[in-house]
């Protein structure tokens, strides 16, 4: 592995943007329960509106979601998500975002694409439900392959790994395997190492500190560590022990989307657009440097 990092993707998504810088991908939570923004953007005009915020700001990609993946969280009816997010990705993408739709679920996929949606973000990898990489192979859309063990009762009891980022590694190969099974594209496939789903904060830190191994996997890397837990024990009150609250978390999450950035992720998924925006311009200024 070389000294110097590259500072944009090693590797694009066919079908979606290819700068020459790592892509933001912005977040727009249509639950009342996320761990990061619960209920900002639940009513479904907010939520648009939010979205069309993120583009103007310049996001690649906005990611709509109709269920919170928070550890505990109660996951909500295929109708309720539904009701959540498709109008919401309906009029986005009327309106010409790039959208991706945040879901476990098939059917929700399905619809999701018929409303205007370009790509396909599965934190389960198409582990949840067994028809969903047979329905974006259908579709002919790209898809994010997350690592992950379980559902957010019990992800938390699934942490045990010999080498967490060799793990990581082999299980997403698994993942990529069964998409290319399932007849997904091979150029249609990126991966993401799950910060948060059935890690510990520590796992976390150190699949960030090795991100280029999995970069070294040959497909796109996402990066999705925008307000996470680990964050906030990292810059927990030092007089009280108190956690950093998830608003409060912006600045280390772009410190570390210069990093991932340097390191080759494709893509850099965030609540807040303008400051990653930065980020990925400078990681990939320092990037085309000689040396
Ligand atoms: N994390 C959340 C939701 N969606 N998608 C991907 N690909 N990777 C993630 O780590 C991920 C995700 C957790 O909740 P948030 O929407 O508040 O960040």
């Amino acid at each position: 592995m070389s000294a110097r990092r590259p500072g944009r993707p090693a590797h694009y998504v066919v079908g979606l943007p290819q700068p020459p810088r790592a892509l933001v991908m912005g977040v727009v939570n249509v639950t009342p329960d996320s761990f990061s923004d619960g209920g900002f953007w639940y009513e479904p005009g907010d939520a648009v509106e939010h979205g069309l915020d993120l583009i103007a700001q310049g996001a690649d990609i906005v990611d709509v979601g109709g269920e919170s993946t928070r550890p505990g969280a109660e996951r909500p009816s295929i109708d309720e998500e539904r009701r959540r997010a498709l109008p919401v990705i309906r009029e986005l993408a009327a309106a010409g975002a790039v959208v991706s739709v945040d879901t476990m679920r098939a059917a929700v996929a399905e619809d999701a694409l018929a409303a205007g949606a370009k790509l396909v973000n599965d934190v389960s990898g198409g582990q949840a439900d067994p028809d969903m990489l047979r329905v974006v192979a259908a579709a002919g859309v790209p898809v994010i392959l997350t690592h992950w063990r379980g559902h957010s009762d019990r992800m938390q009891q699934l942490t045990e790994y010999a080498d967490v980022v060799a793990d990581v590694i082999a299980e997403l190969r698994q993942r990529i395997d069964a998409a290319l099974a399932a007849g997904v594209r091979p150029e249609h496939i990126a991966v993401d190492p799950g910060l948060g789903f059935s890690k510990t904060w520590d796992h976390n830190w150190t699949v960030l500190a090795r991100l280029r191994e999995l970069v070294q996997l040959d497909f796109p890397v996402l990066v999705a560590a925008s307000r996470k837990t680990f964050l906030g024990e990292l810059l927990a009150d030092p007089a009280t022990g108190e956690r950093r609250p998830p608003i409060g978390r912006d600045a280390a999450t772009d410190a570390l989307s210069v990093v991932a950035a340097l390191d080759g992720a494709w893509c850099i998924r965030v609540h807040t657009v303008p400051a990653t925006m930065d980020a990925v311009h400078v990681a990939a200024r320092l990037g085309a440097e000689d040396g």
